[in-house]
């Protein structure tokens, strides 16, 4: 007989009502940026009045205890990694944002500490003012005992590798914390072609532009400088991982004629080392498998996505996926454990 494996859920997406609110703002002010259709059809939507619809995202973020908490326990999802959903603070002045940001962390803090065998959380801060955020980085694990952190692609258009944000790098770091990026929109320099037929969002645009992150990060030499930095991006690397012997091959080529900036080591390295993935929103068997052995099984972390994705085929996926035991434990949960500096049960 074997007992039933630990599920733990590691990009699982929340909300406030006050981020909800500030977000309507966003969705009827001038904006042109490409989250507006999605912050729009979210926070800005008529009322649904069927209750819990299938596509009332908003319901489903807000909610920590009531129906999230019921399918947790429906589908014997043990824990839930929690964070407050795309584009996060990433939208609002600086101001705004930071004070939202630590909002948000104080409500999530409290919901791991009431229940602390079912919620773990990762911090966010506001991007925008990178002192500032990393102090609220500091005080998210010393004193809140959050798990890591997540930020949500790019801010007004900058990306991680900008030294400016490097103070949030070097706070990851010395914390010891994972950033997990996650995507948003594409920004307004990036949107062009992503602005017609639904692309903008999860079906491609979001992959495009956290793929496209995670490579400027490489590319960039980050890593040279922050070697033990860890990233965890979701949706199966954004495809990351399928690309990854091309990335490593055209980006020494163009290292050695002078096309891109000197690294210290390879792609393949940096992807390896300084990244883990999750499968959120990717229930591909072979896309799993080809994840775990190209990556090594420890870098790679099984999620649901909720509310954006159903939980239970979530876990009829995992569930059946072949692998072996100890695959299926590192997975499930030990992975999460030891990235999220979870509890071992
Ligand atoms: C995701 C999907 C995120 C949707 C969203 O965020 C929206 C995701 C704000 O897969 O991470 C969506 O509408 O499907
Ligand atoms: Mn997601």
């Amino acid at each position: 007989m074997s007992t039933k494996v630990r599920l733990i859920a590691t990009e699982e997406a929340w909300s406030i009502p006050e981020v909800a609110a500030e977000l309507k703002k966003v969705a009827n002010s001038p904006t042109q940026s490409l989250d507006k259709l999605l912050v729009k059809g979210i926070y800005d939507a008529p009322t649904d009045t069927s209750g819990y619809g299938v596509l009332d995202f908003l319901s489903g973020l807000i909610d920590a205890e009531g129906e999230r908490l019921r399918q947790m326990d429906e589908y014997g999802v043990d824990m839930q990694v929690m964070a407050l959903t795309a584009p996060g603070v990433q939208m609002f002045d600086a101001d705004t944002a930071m004070e939202l940001a630590m909002l948000a962390n104080d409500r999530l803090a409290a919901l791991c500490h009431k229940y602390p065998t079912r919620f773990a959380g990762l911090a966010s801060f506001a991007p925008h003012s990178p002192k500032r955020a990393a102090r609220e980085m500091e005080r998210a694990v010393n004193e809140l005992k959050l798990n890591g952190f997540m930020i949500n692609s790019h801010t007004y258009g900058e990306y991680l590798d900008d030294p400016k944000f490097w103070p949030i790098l070097e706070a990851a770091e010395a914390l010891d914390r994972c950033i997990y990026i996650h995507p948003r929109a594409a920004s307004d320099t990036f949107k062009g072609p992503l602005q017609d037929y639904g692309m903008d969002s999860a079906m491609w645009g979001y992959g495009v532009e956290v793929g496209t992150h995670a490579v400027r990060m490489m590319a960039g030499g980050v890593f040279d400088h922050f070697p033990k930095l860890k990233i965890c991006i979701g949706h199966m690397g954004e495809a990351v991982p399928f690309w990854l012997w091309r990335i490593n091959f055209m980006n020494s080529r163009a290292q050695v004629v002078g096309r891109a900036s000197k690294t210290k080591r390879s792609m393949a390295e940096y992807f390896q080392d300084n990244f883990v993935v999750t499968n959120s929103g990717v229930e591909d068997p072979l896309a799993l498998r080809y994840t775990i052995d190209k990556l090594g099984v420890a870098n790679v972390l099984w999620a649901i996505d909720y509310p954006y994705q159903p939980a239970k085929p979530a876990v009829d996926f995992i569930e059946a996926f072949p692998c072996t035991d100890a695959e299926r434990h590192a997975l499930c949960h030990g992975n999460a454990e030891r990235v999220f500096h979870i509890a071992a049960e």
